[in-house]
């Protein structure tokens, strides 16, 4: 077998863990990852026969079913995952109609995956269905998104679109626009839900006054897309006080979407 501590995947996830700890995203134990796994990219480094433990989900994630994912671990502090990427993350297969999880690899000290598995197994399903190539969801804590949450509406389309007024690359980058919920409960099937319910039609789901989902085809994109959003939030606490003299308005984020060859969200521009 080979040393999964240096397959591809498992470089790309430490790093990520580290590089979003390094952004101030993840304080203590907050934010979880989990990335989709192919069984081909796995078998050169597990004995994919050898279940360790079984955990319970509390949840159904039918078309999971006999699915793989690396995913960081309930009370784990991504500061930590590079030092002991063993403890901090585990590698599970989705059985029982997804009622159960078959530990393969990881949590060695006797942890199981985040408290926000079912967020994550749900997110992984809405995306599945709409993109078949989506493999990542992360959450994390981006300070300035969560700032924005406490002085901003939450009304998804005047979030977003705020969003969008603050970098001329936004409206591209996320041009379905962002989901908000209030705040609710985390940790729970119903909060996995409604996130669920989001992600059928965005990849960014804010949760008010926590954090922030994203969703993609890889670790970088993912975090890509938590990135810009975060980068956008931030310049609009810098500025939400100030007169507002200029501003990128419909017109020039449609002439951006066109000339880059994205749909923006029906009914989100005015032009
Ligand atoms: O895992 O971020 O939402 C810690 C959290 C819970
Ligand atoms: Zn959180």
């Amino acid at each position: 077998m080979k040393n999964i501590l240096e397959a591809p995947f498992m470089v790309e996830m430490i790093r990520t863990c580290t590089n979003m700890y390094d952004h101030g995203w993840d304080e203590r134990n907050g934010g979880n990852i989990s990335l989709l796994l192919s069984e081909e990219e796995l078998a050169p480094y597990l004995d994919l026969k050898n279940v360790i433990r079984t955990l319970k989900t509390g949840f159904e994630a039918p078309a999971l079913e006999g699915k793989y994912f690396l995913v960081t671990g309930t009370g784990k502090y991504f500061k930590n995952v590079q030092y002991a990427p063993d403890v901090n993350l585990g590698i599970v297969r989705i059985a029982d109609g997804g009622q159960s999880a078959e530990l393969l690899w990881g949590f060695t000290d006797g942890g199981r995956f985040t408290s926000e598995f079912p967020a994550h197994m749900m997110s992984h399903m809405a995306r599945l269905a709409v993109d078949p190539e989506n493999r990542v969801v992360e959450h994390c804590h981006p300070t300035n998104l969560l700032a924005m949450t406490f002085v901003h509406t939450l009304d998804e389309k005047a979030f977003t679109k705020s969003l969008w007024q603050m970098c001329t690359e936004c409206v591209v980058v996320f041009p379905d626009g962002v989901g908000v919920l209030p705040w609710m409960l985390c940790g729970t099937n119903e909060i996995g839900q409604a996130t669920a319910d989001k992600m059928k039609d965005q990849r960014l789901v804010v949760w008010a006054q926590h954090g922030l989902y994203g969703a993609g085809k890889t670790l970088d994109e993912a975090f890509g897309l938590i990135e810009t959003a975060e980068k956008a939030a931030e310049i609009y606490m810098k500025i939400a006080h100030l007169p507002r003299i200029n501003t990128i308005t419909d017109e020039q984020m449609k002439l951006l979407a066109d000339y880059f060859g994205y749909k923006v969200r029906e009914g989100y521009l005015d032009c």
